[in-house]
């Protein structure tokens, strides 16, 4: 039996680099020779297998991979297709690929509404997902399964709507399409098999999770320094987000203020900055942080 733990990623696509980059961050050194459908990571006994993101769930259902990055909208659709996903169970939403399943039309047609499907046709990539859907808004409708080009459907006559994967919607836009419902949000996943491993490689897993949850948590997770009066503090303490007890220092020459810093687990965006100028701070720095543990 394999010791080491081997990871099915996608070789090339919208997933790609966020895994990467992700198992990077992990402490993962990735040296991976072009054209090669595997490597070795250095840091931890780790391989890495590089597929198409579609054969994700079925290489690690099947104990071929112990883990997977993919798709929520992948799983799901295999999970509906396949009996043999029960052998796979997520681990950890993973906070990149972000995208929603969305039901479109052209915009200058007269589909507005869900209701207005019934008895047309729809083409789309997740005909699982999308038959399932139906069933629950009691809409019948026929799916012409697409593997691409789902959004020139309409255009060329092979159906009336899309249903099909958005994420800014500019490939909506420029096809003449509205969106009017959501399917389902989705973001990869972290999956793995539910075979029984041995508790080397059960401690292997506890210890990658462990750093690629530091890795999560540390994104959003920002390091705010700034100056301010110190009749101020409660204040500007208060409006600091997801922000632990600051650190409050002495500043040299100047009695009336002090040095605060603060780690804040949630973004901080222009507003907020904007407010504590108003409270009278200075000097305001947002810093990233690159790893976090404990
Ligand atoms: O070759 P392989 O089979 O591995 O890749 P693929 O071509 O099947 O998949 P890929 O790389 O396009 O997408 C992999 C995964 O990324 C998907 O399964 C989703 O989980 C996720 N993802 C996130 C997306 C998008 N965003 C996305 N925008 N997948 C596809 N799209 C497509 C969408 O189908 C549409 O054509 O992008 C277009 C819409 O984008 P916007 O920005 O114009 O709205
Ligand atoms: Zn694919």
């Amino acid at each position: 039996m394999r010791e080491g733990l081997r990871i099915a990623i996608q070789k090339k696509g919208r997933l790609a680099d966020g895994s990467i980059k992700l198992l990077e961050q992990a402490g993962l050194g990735i040296f991976r020779n072009p054209g090669a459908l595997t490597c070795r990571a250095r840091g931890l006994p780790i391989e890495l297998l590089f597929v198409r993101d579609d054969d994700i769930p079925s290489l690690v259902a099947k104990g071929v991979c112990d883990l997977g990055i993919a798709g929520e909208n992948v799983l799901r659709e295999e999970a509906l297709a396949t009996s043999e996903q029960q052998n796979l169970q997520t681990v950890r939403p993973l906070g990149f690929s972000f995208c929603e399943l969305k039901l479109a039309a052209p915009k200058d047609g007269n589909i507005r509404k869900i209701a207005d499907l019934q008895g047309l046709k729809i083409a789309t990539s997740y005909p699982q997902i999308l038959a399932k859907y139906l069933t629950q808004e009691n809409i019948k409708a026929e799916c012409v399964p697409l593997k691409g080009a789902v959004e020139i459907a309409p255009a060329l006559e092979l159906a009336d709507a899309i249903c099909d994967l958005v994420s800014s919607g500019a490939t909506l836009a420029a096809n003449g399409l509205v969106d009017f419902a959501s399917v389902m949000n989705s973001e990869a996943l972290l999956v793995r098999s539910t075979t029984k491993w041995t508790p080397a490689k059960e401690a292997l897993l506890a210890r990658l999770l462990r750093r690629i949850d530091g890795v999560i948590a540390s994104r959003a997770t920002k390091y705010i320094m700034l100056n301010a009066p110190k009749d101020a503090i409660a204040q500007i303490t208060a409006i600091l987000p997801g922000a632990d007890a600051p650190t409050i220092m002495p500043l040299a020459g100047r009695e009336d203020q002090v040095a605060l810093h603060a780690v804040c687990r949630e973004t901080i965006f222009w507003d907020t900055l904007e407010q504590l100028e108003e409270r009278g701070a200075q000097a305001i720095l947002v810093l990233p942080i690159e790893k976090m543990m404990g």
